[in-house]
């Protein structure tokens, strides 16, 4: 392949993932990821009228290989993201756990006009603790999600590639 191509393939595979993009079930989600993209995350970027600041995470389905896009709380570090799995505190994992779990490198963040490649893995011990004090500042709900379940709200981490 010329360095030409190969830039082009490369650039492409940075932006946007191939296959057919399946929407969320849940309307308000949906709706929210489809204004954040359309202004380039001028509108629509924080969760309703909160003022805090969200995120939009595409990636791959675990089952079905569709391209699966969700919105999730804006917990930045060093240009690294939380990506916290509390689904409101419902008793299973989300859906995106698995498919980011089963899929860590075909992942992209937006937080603002543009989205970039991340690889994603999930976090355990004090990096766990830390990045829950992170999140938990960001969006202290998270403390009720937490006591709301038995389960244990898994923290992947989303990191530029
Ligand atoms: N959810 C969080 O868990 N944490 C947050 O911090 C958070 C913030 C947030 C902010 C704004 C906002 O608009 C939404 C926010 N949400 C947050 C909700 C989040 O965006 C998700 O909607 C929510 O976590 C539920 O995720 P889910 O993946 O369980 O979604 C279900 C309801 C859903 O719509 N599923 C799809 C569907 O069609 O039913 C996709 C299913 C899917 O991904 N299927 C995979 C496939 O192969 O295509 C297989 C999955 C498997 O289990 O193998």
């Amino acid at each position: 392949m010329s360095d030409i191509r190969r830039r082009a393939v490369y650039s492409r595979i940075m932006t946007t993932l191939d296959g057919e993009y399946v929407p969320s079930t849940m309307e308000w989600v949906r709706d929210q990821i489809d204004l954040y993209e359309r202004s380039g995350g001028r509108e629509g970027n924080t969760l309703r009228d909160s003022g805090i600041p969200v995120i939009v995470v595409t990636m791959r389905g675990a089952k079905t290989g569709a391209v699966r896009k969700i919105a999730l709380m804006r917990v930045e570090h060093d240009g690294a993201y939380a990506l916290v799995a509390s689904k409101g505190g419902h008793d299973s994992n989300p859906d995106w756990y698995r498919n980011l779990t089963v899929h860590p490198e075909e992942v992209l963040v937006q937080d603002g006009p543009d989205p970039f490649p991340v690889t994603v893995r999930e976090v355990d011990g004090n990096e766990y603790d830390t990045w829950w004090e992170r999140s938990v500042a960001v969006f202290p709900t998270y403390l009720e999600y937490r006591a709301k379940t038995a389960r244990r709200i898994p923290i992947l981490v989303a990191e530029p590639r």
